[in-house]
């Protein structure tokens, strides 16, 4: 499809001059004139509720997006996706994660085949593995039940079991201790595995291609520290399962594909928390709760095909995302979840819409000349209040916010929730109206301190409140940012579906390895300086003398 001239089409260009007029309205005037706008500009789906009142936009800037929407083609872009259209383009492969958690009563054909009866075949076979593990049916070589579960991946086979198992551990089997490996420092892999015993230790490598040098090089090690506690070649059965798409490697690296998890390759990485990838949280919360966040997913799916633009909740978040970064200029956006146990979720969001939307070129390889995606950060509240809100109220930069906070703890102490919640609520508060200087002065303080205590507000948020953190809200929160990621990279006319950043890092490493293993090597082809670092980190690690020169 092709949007080559986004910033010259009449839609956009009328963005553009509202908001010069917006712009000149502080959100306390927004405010005033209209007494009903905190409940007006609110929208309710799949038990996510959104209030986005705090957003520097009134009815009009809504109406333009949604033509700025209509017109970049996102509702048959959306059709396109849920149709099994090969919309990545790039790698020429369909974009299906919705069909991870279809029902099974569905159908989705791609190329002729059901992909919905594939999903449901290795769900099944994930559940009854995950039963005999969790009933202790299933044994370690010497007879010990399986208690650690050491999930080994990385990126997208990482990232979401983690944030999904730190999310939903109160749910968990709280007598099995989950523990995952992603990075190639080998602290990552000791510092998992060095209180556990082996005999009672179950890894699952995951990897869609099961090439990646640190998921292999992890599983190496696994496979090296069990055998090194006595076990034979015959108990690596035992002790691995592999998530993958690629059976003939796993077989190469010595796992049964009996005992392989597939998917396929219309799942990317980022996407893919709720396949066999999530075999950890099968594990940690049980078949029957996995599938009540698979409906979760579902939910917000459907919601998001079949629900009107003006209150498709998705459509809104991305539309709000696109105006804050193209039309305020935020740079970066702050994922602030007041709940502990949502710990990762911004790390997890780094990826899905840094490596989804962090593109430079159109579909069809021009340049892009408008800012794609900002910088996704953030920490749970109320921690970091006490560092970087700081340059959230007062800094010279706009950050917008995405608070997301639950009514019912899930670990209930005294008045703490409330306390919690309280502080959410008083921020948001906080970064919109802030605090004029005649309302410093009239608490007495000493004039030459008005500037610095003066608050300048307009500083926009969306809060997200959902009564609990379930398994179900989980999977309806992911699915609204996974299509919140998508709209926007149908307007900004790119494939969020691709990731050639991450393919060029694997291949480099390879070839720098090769040289630093090497003692000497006098013909290093780089650049000054990587030639430089690459001679320095060789005497370091070999305790020589620095010295300049090779
Ligand atoms: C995700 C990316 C990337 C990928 C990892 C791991 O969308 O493609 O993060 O998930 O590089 O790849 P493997 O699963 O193939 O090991």
């Amino acid at each position: 499809m092709s949007n080559p001239d986004l910033t010259s089409r009449p839609q956009w260009q009328a963005l553009r001059k509202h908001f010069a007029e917006i712009s000149q309205h502080h959100l306390r005037e927004l405010f005033a004139a209209d007494p009903t706008r905190g409940e007006r500009f609110t929208v309710e789906a799949c038990g996510l509720y959104l209030e986005y009142s705090k957003q520097r936009i009134n009815a009009e800037t809504l109406e333009l997006l949604r033509d700025l929407a209509e017109c970049t083609g996102v509702a048959q872009r959306i059709q396109a996706m849920f149709r099994g259209d090969h919309i990545n383009t790039t790698e020429n492969r369909a974009v299906l994660h919705i069909a991870l958690r279809a029902p099974a009563s569905e159908k989705i054909l791609l190329d002729g085949r059901d992909v919905v009866a594939d999903v449901h075949a290795v769900l099944e076979r994930m559940a009854e593995f995950c039963e005999q593990v969790r009933s202790g049916a299933w044994l370690g070589h010497s007879g010990k039940h399986i208690r650690n579960i050491v999930s080994i991946g990385i990126g997208g086979s990482d990232l979401g079991p983690v944030m999904a198992y730190e999310a939903l551990r109160h749910y968990s089997r709280r007598d099995m201790t989950f523990r995952f490996v992603s990075n190639v420092d080998g602290t990552d892999f000791m510092e998992a595995t060095h209180d556990l015993d082996a005999a009672e230790t179950l890894f699952i490598i995951c990897s869609k291609t099961f090439t990646t040098l640190e998921t292999l090089t992890n599983a190496h090690a696994a496979r090296t520290w069990l055998l090194k506690t006595g076990a034979t070649e015959q108990a690596i059965a035992r002790h691995f399962v592999a998530v993958s798409t690629n059976a003939e490697e796993v077989r190469k690296f010595g796992i049964d594909t009996a005992h392989m998890f597939g998917f396929w390759d219309w799942v990317g990485g980022r996407y893919s928390m709720d396949s066999a990838i999530g075999l950890s949280t099968m594990l940690a919360i049980g078949p029957d709760q996995f599938r009540q966040m698979l409906a979760g997913f579902h939910a917000m799916d459907e919601h998001f095909r079949t629900a009107p633009a003006e209150r498709n909740l998705p459509m809104l978040m991305a539309l709000l995302a696109i105006w804050n970064n193209n039309f305020l200029d935020s740079a970066t956006v702050a994922v602030l979840p007041y709940e502990q146990y949502l710990k990762r979720f911004p790390a997890y969001l780094q990826q899905l819409t840094m490596e989804s939307n962090g593109k430079h070129v159109t579909l069809d390889g021009k340049p892009v000349d408008y800012a794609t995606a900002p910088v996704y950060w953030g920490e749970p509240g109320t921690n970091g209040q006490h560092s970087f809100f700081q340059l959230i109220h007062q800094g010279t930069r706009i950050v917008p916010c995405d608070f997301i906070g639950f009514g019912q703890p899930l670990n209930p102490l005294g008045e703490q929730h409330d306390l919690l919640m309280a502080n959410l609520i008083a921020q948001g508060e906080a970064l919109a109206f802030g605090k004029t200087a005649d309302e410093v002065r009239a608490e007495g303080t000493d004039e030459a301190l008005v500037p610095h205590r003066t608050f300048e507000g307009n500083r926009p948020s969306n809060t997200i409140l959902a009564a609990k953190l379930t398994p179900h809200s989980l999977g309806s929160l992911v699915a609204l940012y996974e299509h919140s990621v998508f709209v926007q990279g149908v307007i900004w006319n790119i494939d969020s579906f691709d990731q050639w950043g991450v393919e060029l890092g694997k291949q480099l490493a390879q070839k720098t390895v090769a040289e630093l293993c090497q003692k000497t090597s006098p013909d290093l082809s780089h650049d000054s300086s990587t030639n430089a670092l690459i001679r320095r980190y060789r005497r370091l690690r070999d305790g020589e003398p620095s010295g300049a020169g090779a």
